[in-house]
């Protein structure tokens, strides 16, 4: 039986809308534990990590927060290496996006100590590779991948030991719509894989998912960092930083499905969910369901789904 090591990081330092710090007990409250568990998953839900308080501070040098980021990013960096150690999967529940350095950064160091193939899912309304030169805002949950890539402060982009953490060929964004002038010129310049909402709607969700999953084998661990932000906010409310036209409720199943077929799964980050912005806890909800199906619930008639 697969074991799900639940990690949650209840902080919203990265960002300036406050709430998602309130993200992995919403996510509780949903049901999350029973839904992993009647996918027949062990569950270890670690509760909730310990950092510092979001101070509330302006950016100070083009970063807000920094030092709050760096702890908090460590506390997971460190969680999560400890899961994959212990064989089982980790699931971040958090918080802000920031939180994808630590536990990227981790399950990057695990396959390259493991001879590991490592592909990154990166499902978000936003591109996430803003740099402190360039952010129009300082927020470190807008800079997730530069870092990740090696462009951040020092202190975000060596948790491993080693920099950058990945590679542009081993990530793949889907869903953005929301790109700040800078970070554009950054993705190209990098040769980031986007799969835009634009290329979403002229290929077709299944056409995009089969080419975000392409080159993957057996040795492949797959890791899907899940911004709420991605889904459409007429379904998905609850996240702080909504941007209209994204993926339908069928859209995002669709994904998730895809996903689960592959099997290779190794781990997941579930972030920017917001509570105080959600209606009655429905944005917390759909993620569950969406959850679910990415560990094989499914809605198929067809006992075999190629047939
Ligand atoms: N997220 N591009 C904007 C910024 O402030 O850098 C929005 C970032 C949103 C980040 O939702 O994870
Ligand atoms: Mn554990
Ligand atoms: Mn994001
Ligand atoms: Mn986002």
């Amino acid at each position: 039986m697969k074991t799900i090591s639940l990690i949650g990081a209840p902080t919203d330092v990265g960002a300036s809308v406050k709430g998602a710090g309130m993200g992995p007990d919403a996510l509780r409250v949903a049901g999350l534990v029973q839904a992993l568990e009647a996918r027949e998953l062990a569950v270890i839900d670690h509760g909730n990590l310990h950092g510092p308080a979001n101070p509330w501070q302006a950016p100070v040098n083009g970063l807000r927060h920094l030092n709050e980021a760096i702890d908090w990013n460590q506390a997971v960096y460190n969680e999560v290496s400890s899961a994959l150690q212990a064989g089982h999967m980790p699931m971040m529940l958090g918080g802000d996006h920031c939180l994808a350095i630590g536990s990227i950064s981790a399950v990057a160091k695990h396959c390259k100590d493991h001879g590991k193939k490592l592909r990154v899912l990166w499902f978000d309304a936003h591109a996430d590779s803003n740099l402190s030169t360039i952010s129009p805002t300082g927020n470190i949950h807008g800079m997730p991948v530069a870092c990740l890539m090696g462009h951040g402060p020092e202190q975000l982009i060596a948790y491993g030991g080693y920099t950058p953490a990945i590679q542009a060929d081993e990530i793949r964004q889907i869903g953005i719509r929301s790109v700040d002038d800078g970070e554009r010129q950054f993705i190209h310049d990098m040769g980031i894989p986007v799969f835009d909402m634009r290329y979403i709607d002229e290929h077709g969700m299944r056409a995009v998912m089969l080419k975000a999953l392409e080159g993957i084998d057996q040795n492949t661990h797959l890791h899907v960092s899940f911004d709420l932000d991605c889904l459409d906010p007429d379904i998905a409310p609850g996240v702080g930083t909504a941007v209209l036209g994204g993926p339908t409720y069928r859209e995002a199943q669709l994904c998730m499905e895809m996903i689960a077929d592959t099997g290779l799964l190794g781990s997941l980050d579930v972030v920017e969910l917001n509570p105080a912005l959600d209606l009655r806890n429905q944005t917390a909800i759909l993620a569950v369901d969406l959850i679910e199906s990415l560990f094989g619930k499914s809605t198929l008639v067809r006992i075999n789904p190629k047939a």
